[in-house]
């Protein structure tokens, strides 16, 4: 009888954590099924953030209409159906690492294998047991062993210049007149904020497929409401994470940084063109981490003041004012923590 006992007490221990990981399991599908109810429930005020329709009923400051949104083309700033290669770049650092990518290493890496395949294919052939049945009992070569150790040195201080050089770009800190603008990760959409212009956090969250189809956008990859950002000016973003590790990636622009929580991570971003970019959420970060995509609305330069205006939003924060300064120092201080 005892152990009839404990074999069911060592049968509810084996399936406890699988029974307790189920409660879990389902506790977060409720808890997924919820989110997009709350998404929407804060939409409609949200939703102001980058409408065509103006928001001056809302607003009584802002008079200004917002810039109509912009139409994506078709295979810039997102992946082209096919495609193996790294994305068309537009920022100076997207450049370098394209003609990095295509000019030396593709072309090295291919010469380097290639070389190799062939090398091991003639000594296959050449010295088989049956055409070379008394082997060289020849053990050093001095020529060769200093070729094979200086060559590739040589190789690797070709590839190290241009890649030291592009490492020091991609961490290069954005010029002080850059327009900072924070964004933060959520599970899961993001939120971005502009304390220079004193625009408050609006959040972005996926588009769902008939308005993404509606909209000539690519699903998955469009937002309901994108990172307005001008094109032709430096640009600062503070990327931080408020729940788990995400990171904020666009390819087109060569930007990746992690959104770490209690870090603020800067990346300094200068987009060479107008027009839409799009990325996603690049660190695994839970159950729709596949559902928070980015999309970067680079306008040109006037029309994201008249973008600013529109969202109630001043321009002054661009040349530091008063009200920018604090919220400017606030950053660095909280940086140097
Ligand atoms: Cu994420």
């Amino acid at each position: 009888m005892k152990k009839v006992k404990s074999l069911v007490l060592a049968g509810l221990l084996a399936f406890a954590p699988a029974l307790a990981l189920n409660g879990q399991v389902l506790a977060q599908d409720n808890a997924v099924a919820a989110a997009p109810a709350a998404d929407n429930a804060a939409a409609p005020a949200e939703s102001a953030a980058n409408a065509a329709a103006p928001a001056a009923e809302a607003a009584p400051v802002a008079k200004v209409a917002a810039p109509p949104r912009m139409k994506p083309t078709e295979g810039i700033g997102m992946p082209r159906p096919g495609e193996v290669t790294l994305q068309e770049q537009f920022s100076p650092t997207g450049h370098t690492a394209r003609w990095l990518h295509d000019v030396l290493l593709l072309p090295l890496i291919t010469i380097i294998s290639i070389f190799v395949l062939a090398l091991m294919l003639y000594v296959m052939v050449r010295y088989r047991r049956s055409a070379n049945p008394v082997p060289s009992k020849t053990s050093h070569n001095t020529l060769i062993e200093v070729v094979w150790t200086v060559l590739p040195v040589v190789i690797l201080l070709v590839v190290a210049v241009p890649s030291i050089g592009l490492l020091a770009d991609q961490y290069k800190p954005a010029p002080k007149d850059a327009l900072t603008v924070k964004v933060t990760g959520y599970q899961w959409y993001w939120g971005y904020e502009y304390p220079d212009n004193a625009i408050p956090e609006y959040v972005s969250n996926l588009l769902p497929e008939d308005k993404a189809k509606a909209n000539g956008e690519p699903y998955l990859l469009a937002p309901d409401n994108r990172l307005v950002l001008p094109a032709g000016r430096p640009v600062k973003l503070i990327i931080t994470g408020a729940d788990v590790i995400h990171a904020f990636a666009v390819p087109s622009l060569w930007l990746k940084m992690d959104a770490v929580p209690g870090r603020l991570n800067e990346k300094s971003v200068f987009i060479e063109k107008p027009g839409v970019y799009y990325g996603q959420c690049s660190e695994l970060c839970g159950a729709r981490h596949g559902f928070m995509p980015i999309a970067i609305e680079a306008l040109p330069p006037e029309q994201f003041d008249q973008w600013v205006l529109s969202q109630g939003g001043s321009l002054k924060g661009a040349t530091k004012t008063a009200q920018a300064a604090p919220a400017a120092a606030a950053v660095v201080a909280d940086k140097k923590i």
